[in-house]
């Protein structure tokens, strides 16, 4: 222990260390095991080079990225057909592993436990994990090939998230392909870059964002565990959106068929102001500059041409990364490391004394990696355009924007929508929206082809749609 005592007087944190004689053996031992987490070369590194100016990211010179357009606005119908036909090969294969991140603390919803456990779905109120799984086992009886699945924790809920899977028998999946992988953490720090403690015996350590997801799939050994089963391409979504399509062909299949490393799905944003990231260009490689850092001015900018805003295409953070080209970044092998962005936060601490101090202003600096800082890495990426509607409706705050309400209605318009489509009675308002809860288990349909022909093969179909049906529930 004197030897990390000595390593981080070295460093210039020894205060870390400063209340030490207060401390009982326990508390002892885990400031140590806390304090051996912290890569001090990293640290300083840091404190170099984020301290002290302004966080900017410099976008003076970014321009909108190209994407590929749904063959319904325009792109090339014929390859969209070729790139499923290629991304369904690759599945039974055994191609593709499927990664959430949910090392999140879900501090927007105030909802207490892991993201994963919220219950979400209309009627049954199945928690967000069930759906993903229920969608696995449906790709898994497509394709007949077993698809790991890797789930990124935090500290606070990793324990709660396997207690989760085990009280709910892994949602019929078996036990050995669901691999829960504890994130990273870095220390929060004062303007100065001294480590701020949150109590005499701990450090204020928060997760190192979703673009630790690599470094953790690489210290799990999750890498190899990919390649042992012949997974190379990896299915990246978040743990806050139930409608996303875990397994989508034809997005596999355009990022084998263009020699893609890294491919994302992109939407129009729906207003100028909406936060998601945006898909730019810049110094001839494809980047997503986050919402926070494009002026508004700049957001709201529209194109002569085509009357659309001009950074139209929206991130929403489902991306597909070629396993080892995620390994490669995970090691910051070639100069690839991610770099850290910095935000000011309000972050319990103590005083001098070691008293606790709530701060009502932001008095310390977390640091942060975002998994699309690989993009700009990545050989031949690709930018896909996906349709909101069966995509994307995540929950994110208690209320308003991105809340349980509005998720709760995209996923009614989606199950609505294609029940008419199959000719099925039921009234919906100008927005698509039936007016009574109804829902569809991805085991039943997870795309509308799939809920068509299970659709089509019902023996006895209602003749008219009431409130609370469950299609697929039993499955
Ligand atoms: C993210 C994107 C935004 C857009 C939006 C779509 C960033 C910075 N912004 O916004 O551009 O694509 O999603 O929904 O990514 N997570 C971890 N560990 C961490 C931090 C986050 O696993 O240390 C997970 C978290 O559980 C969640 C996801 O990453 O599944 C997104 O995190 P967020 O809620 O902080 O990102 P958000 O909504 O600001």
């Amino acid at each position: 222990m004197q030897s990390l005592i000595d390593a981080f007087h070295r460093a210039g944190q020894e205060h870390v260390f400063a209340f030490l004689d207060r401390l009982g053996p326990t508390e002892r031992a885990r400031l140590f095991a806390e304090a051996a987490e912290v890569d001090l070369v990293e640290l300083d590194r840091l404190r170099r080079t984020l301290l002290g100016r302004v966080a900017a990211t410099e976008i003076a010179d970014v321009v909108p990225a190209p994407y590929i357009p749904l063959p319904e606005k325009g792109g090339d119908s014929e390859k969209w057909i070729q790139a499923r036909a290629v991304g369904e090969e690759a599945l039974r294969a055994g191609r593709v592993a499927a990664f959430t991140v949910a090392g999140g603390q879900g501090t927007r919803l105030g909802f207490d436990g892991p993201k994963g456990t919220y219950p979400v779905t209309p009627v049954r109120h199945r928690p967000l994990f069930a759906v993903f799984a229920d969608k696995l086992r449906a790709a898994e009886r497509r394709y007949g090939r077993r698809i790991a699945w890797f789930i990124l924790t935090s500290h606070q809920n990793h324990d709660a998230t396997e207690a989760f899977f085990a009280q709910h028998r892994w949602f019929g999946l078996q036990r050995e392909q669901v691999h829960c992988l504890r994130q990273g953490r870095m220390p929060a720090v004062d303007p100065s870059g001294r480590i701020l403690l949150e109590t005499p015996g701990s450090l204020a350590l928060s997760p190192d964002g979703h673009g630790g997801s690599l470094r953790a799939l690489e210290r799990a050994g999750a890498f190899d565990r990919m390649q042992a089963v012949g997974a190379d391409v990896i299915s990246y979504f978040q743990v806050d959106n139930p409608l996303v399509r875990v397994i989508d062909p034809a997005f596999i299949g355009w990022h084998l068929l263009t020699g893609s490393e890294m491919s994302s799905k992109m939407v129009p944003k729906a207003y100028p102001e909406e936060k998601v990231g945006l898909f730019c260009r810049q110094h001839g490689r494809t980047c997503v500059v986050e919402y926070s850092d494009l002026p508004l001015d700049r957001q709201r900018e529209v194109d002569p041409a085509t009357g659309k805003l001009r950074f139209l295409a929206g991130s929403i953070a489902i991306h597909l990364l070629s396993r080892d080209f995620a390994r490669r970044v995970a090691r910051g092998e070639g100069g690839m490391a991610l770099p850290f962005h910095r935000a000011e936060k309000k972050v319990p601490t103590i005083d001098s004394e070691g008293r606790p101090v709530q701060p009502d202003r932001p008095n310390g600096i977390k640091f942060e990696l975002f998994v699309f800082d690989a993009l700009p890495f990545a050989s031949n990426p690709l930018v896909l355009e996906t349709d909101r509607a069966g995509d994307f409706a995540p929950v994110k705050n208690a209320e308003g924007a991105d809340s349980p309400e509005t998720c709760r209605d995209a996923q009614l318009r989606l199950f609505a929508s294609w029940l008419r489509a199959c000719g099925a009675d039921l009234p919906v308002d100008a927005s698509g929206r039936p007016a009574f809860p109804i829902e569809v288990s991805p085991l039943f349909g997870d795309d509308f082809a799939a809920f068509a022909e299970s659709w089509r093969r019902l023996e006895s179909k209602p003749s008219s749609i009431t409130p609370g049906l469950c299609l697929g529930a039993d499955s």
